[in-house]
């Protein structure tokens, strides 16, 4: 049977703002406080679905939450109707009040680790949302997520959703973004990645010393044997300590893998010679193409900068494979010139498209932050939602959406208008319907 990826792509949420919340994530910090539209942030985001559906490629999309975050507020202490609620959280905790505000869900590749039933025991996918413990605005979101997940892929006979691991920085796991699947085609079982800033148990190992490692390797282990993963089919790697230190807050900052390819920066891995080893010994595919960035053609600065890594490398129709980017690869001179002549070497990346996310770049969120990756077979694939997958049809409804519902200018304070609250609920509540999701948003269960 044949299978394929699908790409499941974060719709931008109407709260979608600057706020300056993830600290070793530069953009985010460098823009805090800039004014956001979250309307273009979220119709850039649907032409990017658009753009991979009219390549022939199989695209979703993940419904956005709830915010303002109310019951987190309640939760803290505030009380009062929810204007009130509102009013006091900005005016005695503003730093709380705005990581309650976030629209990050919109980065699903932070939402799950998603192992294919190619690979897993029990020949079922299996999905564990990310507990994102080290980030308060994020890790808010497993609940939602989880229940998403489950209004997306509800088939039991076929998909598995775990619990988040436990909520504890020991454990934090920040999902996809640090999990990459190689394989001879997406049809066949693969070596999954996964990449780990720290050890939580033994600090003596190297760790980053300015910056948090978000991703725990007593995470990732978890996540493997949770997912029936076969020692034949996982491999460890830590990150570059010191690249986290310089921004490289997850592992799709810096690398990027796709069937057979594995695109990365020379500085990206500790143990780099010996890690590739093993994904070769583990992965005995015919082909296995390793494109290794020097620091001499693309500088860390560059490729954080640029986000070349937070791409995603596509397999096409035609067989060849593409590379999605951000307009900032385009203008950024010497990533520019290294994607020109990629595309001319000896490598399945045989085409380069240049896509326009800035309202997510600003807050550190690139292409392939901006997607989840969900490897099916064709009856999994008959078995997803199908309001959820992207075609003209539903473009075109969540677009009108978008327009009839999302405002065009949000600024800090514009966060506390009780009205917002009230826009974002009347969105959410039509949205559910469009997507067929049932009543996953709290104030729809209440
Ligand atoms: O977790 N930014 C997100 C960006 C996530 C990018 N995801 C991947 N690399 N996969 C984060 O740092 C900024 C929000 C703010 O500052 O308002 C933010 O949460």
């Amino acid at each position: 049977m044949r299978s394929y990826e699908m790409n499941f792509d974060g719709l931008v949420g109407p709260t979608h703002n600057y706020s300056g919340l993830s600290v070793g994530n530069i953009a985010s910090r460098n823009n805090a406080s800039a004014i956001s539209n979250p309307k273009q942030a979220a119709l850039e985001g649907l032409a990017k679905m658009k753009t991979l559906a009219d390549m022939g490629l199989k695209q979703g999309v993940l419904a956005p939450q709830e915010r303002p975050n109310i019951y987190m507020l309640r939760q803290l202490g505030f009380t009062g109707d929810d204007a009130k609620v509102m009013r006091d959280a900005y005016q005695q905790a503003p730093s709380v009040f705005l990581s309650c505000c976030s629209a990050s869900s919109m980065w699903t590749a932070n939402a799950a680790t998603v192992s294919p039933s190619a690979d897993t025991a029990d020949n079922k996918v299996h999905f564990t949302p990310a507990n994102l413990t080290n980030k308060f605005h994020r890790a808010t979101e497993p609940e939602i997520t989880s229940r998403v997940l489950k209004a997306t892929f509800s088939d039991t006979s076929r998909f598995v959703h775990h619990a988040p691991l436990p909520f504890n920085e020991h454990f934090g796991d920040e999902g996809a973004a640090n999990h990459t699947r190689l394989c001879a085609n997406h049809s066949h079982s693969g070596v999954e990645l996964f990449v780990y800033g720290r050890y939580a148990f033994d600090e003596s190992k190297l760790s980053p010393k300015v910056f948090p490692a978000r991703q725990t390797y007593e995470a990732s282990q978890a996540i493997s044997r949770l997912h029936g993963l076969s020692p034949d089919n996982a491999v460890f790697i830590q990150q570059n300590p010191d690249l986290i230190d310089q921004g490289v807050f997850h592992n799709d900052v810096i690398a990027v893998g796709n069937e057979n390819v594995l695109f990365f920066h020379e500085q990206a891995f500790l143990d780099t010679d010996l890690k590739l080893a093993e994904i070769k010994q583990k992965l005995r595919a015919d082909s296995l193409h390793y494109i290794c960035v020097q620091t001499s053609e693309v500088s860390v600065e560059n490729a954080i900068k640029s986000y070349l890594f937070n791409t995603q490398i596509v397999t096409l129709p035609s067989g060849e494979m593409a590379i999605i980017a951000p307009t900032e690869c385009q203008e950024n001179e010497q990533v520019n010139r290294y994607l020109t002549t990629l595309i001319q070497q000896n490598t399945p990346i045989k085409h380069v498209h240049y896509l326009n996310v800035k309202q997510s770049m600003k807050n550190g969120g690139g292409p392939a932050c901006l997607r989840l990756r969900v490897a099916l077979n064709e009856d999994e694939l008959n078995a997803v939602n199908p309001s959820t997958v992207i075609n003209q049809l539903q473009y075109d409804r969540l677009t009108t959406w978008v327009n009839k519902h999302y405002r065009d200018k949000l600024a800090e304070n514009d966060l506390c208008d009780p009205l917002l609250l009230h826009e974002v609920r009347t969105a959410l509540d039509e949205l559910t319907t469009i997507l067929n999701l049932g009543s996953v948003y709290t104030f729809q269960q209440n």
